[in-house]
């Protein structure tokens, strides 16, 4: 994976050919002067817009040649435009160094390219105020297990974005500083002394923008969100279970039979806000196996969620979790669905679950490898769970906070399997995070740990301490 750009001696970038791209871009008029509101919200005398390189195209390689010449800190696979000023410049540095690229969609933020988890991305940018822009493509390159770790820049606008990138783990590399700009334009009589020093005035009083809070996750206590859970009773409960008992865990008891799981939830019980079941592995399943597993939960106050995944149309579902040999709706506080039939699905579950009390969580992400719940088809999750909000409590998710195109309300609750206090996978697809990752980096507000808990030599214990990692990363996220 090792690409360094150029040879090392080649990596400083000659000032000559500086001087000559900023007499050009102030030719092609990409400077102007003025009064500019910039998206960061500050109001600046001076205005970069590259985009206008689309219509040169000798400038546009230069700008990709030289792009080329800035080291980053470690070699990289792949690179990645940030929309949408930098794709043609991404483009075009793309094919002259034979890099493949990514494209990260600027509205629903999913990724198009071919990728492995692991490799790292160069992100390539036109200009840096905050680093906002830039943060919003790094966020959902790193939810797919991308390593970013450089972006290259033409124009940093010294004006907070190298640290607040640093602070998130990105080195800035940028061809210019705008004071470097000012000062060619300056000796060029391009602009005159007055122009210049109230840009520099400009400068020194804006120094530090912050990234604005829209891009940072804003996260609300359970109990609060307990509150915006008005006409979902289920969500509001799990929220309430999750605040009382200090516990963002949820056990996925995959055992083999009905006596081996009630026995494993009457010891995790006191540990957990919900007890997750496949009951169609249960080699022994009788009839009376939903009244005593509702006994154990109501001993230590948790819910039942049974990991259906319902995937038919609307009528098939009614029947298959009201009867059949399960009678899953008698004993299941929320159960699945996936929302590949469209809506009906809902409405089918909705039918029988909702004057029971009960809730649904929509699959929008899957933990497993090479899965397809991405993009748009967890857009179309998001939408449909706000239609029908008094019966949806939330979502399986693997990276809500990558979502921030089509965030989801507070109101609706994140749970996420594949969780294991180290990250890696089993050898059908799994892929772990770890409970810190999936709570405070990922944005999600329950972990969902089988096998990490399950095969442990003292389960009740283990459960404990995932209860522990679990609800300090949510601390954690709260400050
Ligand atoms: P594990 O032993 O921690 O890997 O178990 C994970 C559980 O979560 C298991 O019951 C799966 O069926 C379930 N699961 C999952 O792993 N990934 C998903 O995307 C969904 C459910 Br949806």
């Amino acid at each position: 994976m090792h690409r360094p750009l150029l040879p090392k001696d080649q990596a400083t970038m000659d000032a000559g050919a500086k001087e000559a791209l900023i007499l050009d871009l102030h030719a092609v008029e990409a400077v102007k002067l003025g009064s500019f509101v910039l998206k960061s919200g500050i109001t600046s005398p001076i205005y970069l817009d590259l985009r206008v390189l689309v219509s040169h195209p000798r400038l546009l390689a230069s700008v990709a040649s030289l792009l080329r010449t800035l080291p980053p800190t470690r070699p990289y696979d792949l690179l990645c435009g940030v929309p949408y000023t930098a794709l043609p410049f991404a483009a075009v540095l793309s094919v002259a160094a034979s890099v493949p690229m990514l494209l990260s969609r600027y509205d629903d933020k999913s990724i198009e390219g071919t990728f492995t988890a692991g490799q790292a991305v160069l992100i390539v940018e036109d200009l840096v105020t905050s680093g906002a822009s830039v943060l919003e493509t790094v966020g959902p390159l790193r939810g797919e297990g991308l390593v970013v770790a450089d972006a290259v820049v033409v124009i940093d606008r010294e004006q907070g974005g190298r640290e607040n990138l640093a602070a998130s783990g990105v080195t800035l590399h940028s061809l210019m500083t705008l004071t470097e700009m000012l000062a060619v334009l300056l000796r060029h009589g391009k602009v005159s002394e007055e122009k210049a020093g109230e840009v520099s005035r400009f400068l020194d009083a804006n120094r530090k923008v912050a990234v604005p809070v829209k891009h940072k996750v804003a996260r609300k206590s359970f109990a609060e969100r307990a509150g915006l859970a008005i006409i979902n009773p289920m969500g509001r409960k799990l929220f309430e279970t999750m605040e009382a008992k200090q516990s963002n865990l949820c056990v996925a008891a995959d055992v083999g039979t009905a006596k081996e799981l009630l026995e494993l939830a009457d010891k995790v019980g006191p540990e957990i806000c919900m007890l997750k079941t496949h009951v169609d592995i249960l080699s022994d399943f009788t009839p009376d196996f939903g009244v005593k597993l509702r006994m154990i939960a109501e001993k230590h106050s948790f819910l039942i969620f049974e990991d259906r995944k319902f995937a038919d149309i609307g009528n098939t579902v009614t029947m298959q979790s009201e009867g059949g040999i399960f009678r899953i709706l008698d004993w299941a506080d929320i159960v699945n669905a996936h929302i590949v039939p469209g809506p009906g699905i809902v409405d089918g579950l909705k039918l029988k679950g909702l004057p029971k009390g009960r809730g649904l969580l929509l699959v929008a992400e899957m933990s497993s490898a090479g899965n397809l719940a991405y993009g748009e088809y967890t857009a179309a999750a998001v939408k449909i769970a706000e239609q029908h909000s008094d019966f949806v409590i939330g979502f399986i998710s693997v990276n809500p906070a990558s979502w921030s195109a089509a965030p989801s309300s507070p109101a609706f609750i994140h749970a996420t399997p594949g969780v294991q206090m180290a990250s890696g996978g089993d050898a059908f697809g799994q892929q772990y995070n770890t409970p810190y990752s999936v709570i405070n980096d990922r944005g999600s507000d329950i972990i969902i740990v089988g096998r990490g808990i399950i095969k442990a030599s003292n389960p009740a214990e283990t459960a404990r301490e995932y209860r522990i990692q679990g609800w300090q990363a949510y601390q954690c996220s709260l400050s």
